[in-house]
């Protein structure tokens, strides 16, 4: 439970703030919170591994571009790029939902450990979604909407998890991950939809330490609506927002290069199946220091060169 000392906190101008112990709470939280989401680092599930090819392809088409979008992706229909990770979701496609199109992931019973076939019964496959590559060399930011059912504010309703990853790195076993989702599961028996101290909130999961930090909810906020969640990596730091406020930051030494964007949910194995609707999954490159500068001198150049133009033109 939290603890005095040695405290994590989490600060933010519009929630109410929080301290964790590390070695504490979030770490027992993570150990009973959702069984398997973690153990990525040593069973590589992602398909997205860059070669050579891919690194110079992206070092002169992507840094010269950095700054803008490196994908938007608004669900018009669904881009084939996504694929399976993990485990395949029962759900994964493009609907009509609030006045546009929209991903919507589902997760039910059917894909539940009881009922995968017995190589996927591993709390491993109990993270259920589908993956893109980031194609981000360098500093990044990724950012989703997400529609906040009520449905999942209940203290007895179905369990849900659902969140955004960001895997780091040019290599499957290497990098980092960036994690910002929510759930409304017991922080002390996560698995028991029955539990006394289930609660909504939003939270990030730090895979240094391996522990889940609860970032509670923004002051003011509201369900049935759409709210931003984005991780950024801007040299030292994971930096995580919601709906534009920092709500959580923490130190990395392998954020660099998005390899791979994420939406995930977590199958409780419970009867009901639920849905989570996203939109507008971006990446995006973050200009470094040096080759915004190279950038801007770029375009210097250019300018200094049409006003010569223009005056040569002006002197005949
Ligand atoms: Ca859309």
């Amino acid at each position: 439970m939290p603890s005095a000392a040695d405290p994590l906190t989490v600060t933010g101008s519009n929630l109410a703030q929080q301290s964790y112990a590390p070695a504490e709470f979030p770490r027992l939280a993570f150990r009973q919170v959702l069984p398997g989401l973690l153990r990525s680092k040593v069973t590589p599930e992602i398909i997205f591994p860059m070669n050579r090819f891919h690194l110079i392809l992206l070092a002169v088409c992507v840094l010269p571009a950095a700054g803008h979008a490196q994908f938007t992706d608004t669900f018009s229909s669904l881009d084939p790029a996504w694929v399976t990770n993990r485990y395949d979701p029962a759900g994964f496609e493009s609907v009509q939902f609030d006045g546009d199109n929209r991903l919507r992931l589902t997760i039910a019973a059917t894909d539940s450990a009881a009922n995968r076939p017995p190589a996927f019964s591993d709390a491993f496959y109990n993270t259920q979604g589908r993956a893109r590559p980031g194609d981000v060399l360098g500093l990044w930011s990724l950012s989703a909407q997400v529609f906040v059912s009520s449905t999942f504010n209940t203290t007895t309703g179905p369990l849900v998890h659902s969140a955004l990853w960001g895997h780091t790195g040019t290599t499957n076993a290497g990098g980092d991950y960036l994690i910002l989702g929510f759930t409304n599961t017991s922080p002390t028996d996560p698995l028991n939809p029955a539990a006394g101290d289930r609660a909504f909130r939003f939270h990030a999961v730090d895979t240094e330490f391996g522990d889940l930090l609860d970032l509670g909810v923004p002051a003011g906020f509201v369900f049935d609506t759409w709210h931003t969640l984005t991780g950024t990596f801007a040299g030292s730091t994971f930096d995580y927002f919601i709906d534009g406020a920092l709500v959580y930051s923490r130190a990395t030494a392998a954020g660099d290069n998005l390899l791979s964007a994420m939406v995930q949910g977590y199958n409780f194995g419970q009867p009901a199946s639920y849905s989570v609707y996203w939109d507008d999954v971006t990446a995006t490159a973050i200009p470094e220091p040096a080759a915004a500068t190279g950038v801007v001198a770029g375009l210097m150049l250019v300018l200094v060169g049409v006003q010569a133009m223009r005056k040569r033109r002006a002197a005949s």
